[in-house]
């Protein structure tokens, strides 16, 4: 595959919460994490993201009397999965793993800040009302393909790629760097089915270098 200076690789979300280990981790997440290193020096233009929750954030199960993780409530309309407190701002557990190079990042795309609504897609909330900026910053980037990897394939990962696709971008999802949470078996599979249904191109990342 040729890259051109038209393709960004978007990074979601490889911090140590959703890392093993973490409080709400993703089996096998640390195994993206020397593929993403190998990939990166390919692309002209790079970015990630990062969950970047307030403590009083309700996506939080603690954060509702009575609620367990993976219970579901209404936040002004949208339907909220309820998660582990994960990613709070400034702690360890929001922080990208060490081992991931970030030299290569022009910027890093904050999501989740707002305490009433949730955001898995790293360019808008999951009630559509925020925006992060990233989509106005790769149209100004002269992007025109996006290449998506990161945790977790059935959540923050197909969001994002499916908006990529809306905005009108290209995408790409590079199946072997992504890994899924799984709440359900099926999860990781189905996001696989639901990108692929909607117009997002699976690949490998050695796809890339052939
Ligand atoms: C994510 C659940 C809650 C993710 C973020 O990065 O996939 N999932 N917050
Ligand atoms: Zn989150």
């Amino acid at each position: 595959m040729n890259l051109t200076d038209k393709d960004a690789l978007i990074i979601v979300d490889v911090q140590y919460d959703f890392l093993p280990g973490g409080a709400l981790e993703v089996r096998e997440g640390d195994q993206i994490i020397p593929l993403i290193n190998s990939i990166q020096p390919l692309f002209s233009c790079v970015v990630a993201t990062q969950d970047w929750h307030p403590e009083d954030h309700l996506s939080f199960a603690a954060n509702h009397s009575g609620k367990k993780p993976g219970e579901v409530v209404d936040l002004d309309g949208v339907d909220q999965i309820l998660w582990p407190v994960h990613c709070v701002q400034g702690e360890h557990g929001a922080e990208f793993h060490e081992d991931l190079d970030p030299s290569y990042w022009e910027a890093v795309f904050q999501k989740g800040t707002n305490p009433r609504v949730d955001s898995y897609s790293g360019f808008f909330d999951n009630a559509r009302r925020g925006d992060t900026g990233l989509g106005d910053y790769l149209k100004e980037r002269g992007i025109e393909r996006i290449f998506v990897c990161g945790l977790a394939q059935d959540y923050c990962v197909k969001f994002t790629a499916l908006d990529g696709l809306s905005l009108g971008f290209e995408t790409y999802l590079l199946q072997d760097v992504t890994r899924a949470v799984n709440l359900n078996p099926e999860d990781g599979k189905l996001a696989l089915e639901e990108m692929e249904g909607k117009g997002v191109k699976l690949i490998e990342s050695k796809e890339l270098i052939d």
